[in-house]
């Protein structure tokens, strides 16, 4: 049986906010908000993959904190797939929107004002513990 794919994201923290990112595409998950992030490649260990991801992604640095939530089971291209998070700070660079059509910082009291990919959702309650009111 083929290995369960582990695809990364990162709740990017910065001043009490998060950073969410627009997809572009595919096209069916165009205008969708999501934690950036991606597929690991064989072999590759999912904290490296969260590193890589974000400068390919975001043009910046950042480093991994730690495992928010349970992993999200998620369908990938017909494979078993899971979503797992983690909070990281910036270490170096400000992140662009490289791959994504804007990103944008949101406090407590707006993390729910943009339209999630479904299998982001259940990190919410845990990313906004970490975030200031407004
Ligand atoms: N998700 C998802 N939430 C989330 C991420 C980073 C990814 O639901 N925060 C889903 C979206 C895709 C799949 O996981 O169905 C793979 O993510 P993707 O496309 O960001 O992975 P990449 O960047 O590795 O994909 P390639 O374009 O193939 O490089």
């Amino acid at each position: 049986m083929q290995e369960t794919l582990v695809v990364v994201g990162a709740a990017v923290l910065r001043n009490g906010r998060v950073l969410a990112a627009q997809r572009a595409r595919p096209e069916a998950l165009r205008g969708l908000w999501e934690f950036p992030g991606g597929k690991t490649d064989p072999g590759e260990i999912p904290e490296a993959a969260l590193v890589r991801e974000c400068r390919e992604e975001l043009g910046a640095h950042v480093r991994p904190l730690e495992r928010v939530g349970p992993d999200v089971p998620l369908p990938v291209e017909g494979r078993r797939a899971v979503l797992r998070l983690w909070t990281a700070e910036i270490v170096e660079g400000d992140p662009r929107p490289l791959e994504h059509l804007a990103l944008r910082w949101l406090s407590a009291g707006e993390l729910r004002t943009v339209d999630w990919l479904s299998a982001d959702l259940p990190f919410l309650e845990a990313v906004g513990a970490h975030l200031t009111h407004r």
